[in-house]
């Protein structure tokens, strides 16, 4: 048996050949000295929070070792991604007590809803580099959200934001029939699973 095959990947996912570019809409121009990170909505302060790049350059790094596993069933295995915990943001800026989800903004509009849970992993990162390389721009560059476990839909390339929510939320695909948890290995691709 090859190595290829013995790889475990979720229910119903094949493995990608190289790596996939795939996004909604148009790739972004290169606005990085613009960047900027906010974290709004339910805050535990009440005030919303801003992170320019400098900041964010500051904070530790964290590296995240996972698979991209898109919805449409496509698996980019075994990524070492370099980056910022998602738990430092939550951290940095706490979500108000009772907030439960968040909705992660990108550039355009794009945004995905999360539970706060797994936003919380210790495997979600804020990441900036994959496989030692920075992302490109195609991939997310400055900076994009990967959450292993989840589909590939809920990680934003081109984070700009997240807003803590106490109520769920739909972002982009979600409102689109894709399933609002997302989780890989439980197969949760549809909304009408949930
Ligand atoms: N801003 C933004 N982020 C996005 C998307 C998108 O359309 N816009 N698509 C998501 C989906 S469905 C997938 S599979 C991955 C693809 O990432 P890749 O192009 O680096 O393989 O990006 C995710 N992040
Ligand atoms: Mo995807």
């Amino acid at each position: 048996m090859s190595v290829a095959n013995q790889q475990v990947l979720p229910p119903g996912q094949r493995l990608a050949n190289g790596w996939p570019e795939l996004h909604y809409g148009r790739v972004p121009a290169d606005r990085v000295d613009r960047w900027s990170l906010t974290v709004t909505g339910s805050t535990e302060s009440g005030h919303d929070h801003e992170l320019n790049r400098e900041a964010f350059a500051a904070l530790p790094r964290t590296t995240s070792r996972g698979d991209l596993h898109c919805v449409t069933r496509w698996t980019v295995p075994d990524n070492l991604w370099l980056g910022v915990a998602a738990r430092t943001i939550l951290d940095l800026f706490p979500p108000a007590a009772d907030a439960e989800f968040a909705m992660v903004w990108a550039e355009y509009g794009y945004s995905a809803n999360l539970r706060l849970s797994d936003l919380a992993s210790p495997r979600s990162v804020l990441a900036t580099h994959r496989d030692g390389e920075p992302l490109s721009l195609e991939h997310g560059w400055p900076v994009r959200l990967v959450v292993p476990h989840l589909y590939a839909y809920k990680g934003p390339k081109w984070l700009r934001g997240i807003e803590y929510l106490t109520q769920p939320g739909r972002g982009f695909w979600e409102q689109r029939g894709y399933h609002a948890v997302g989780d890989a290995w439980r197969e949760e691709r549809w909304a009408y699973q949930e």
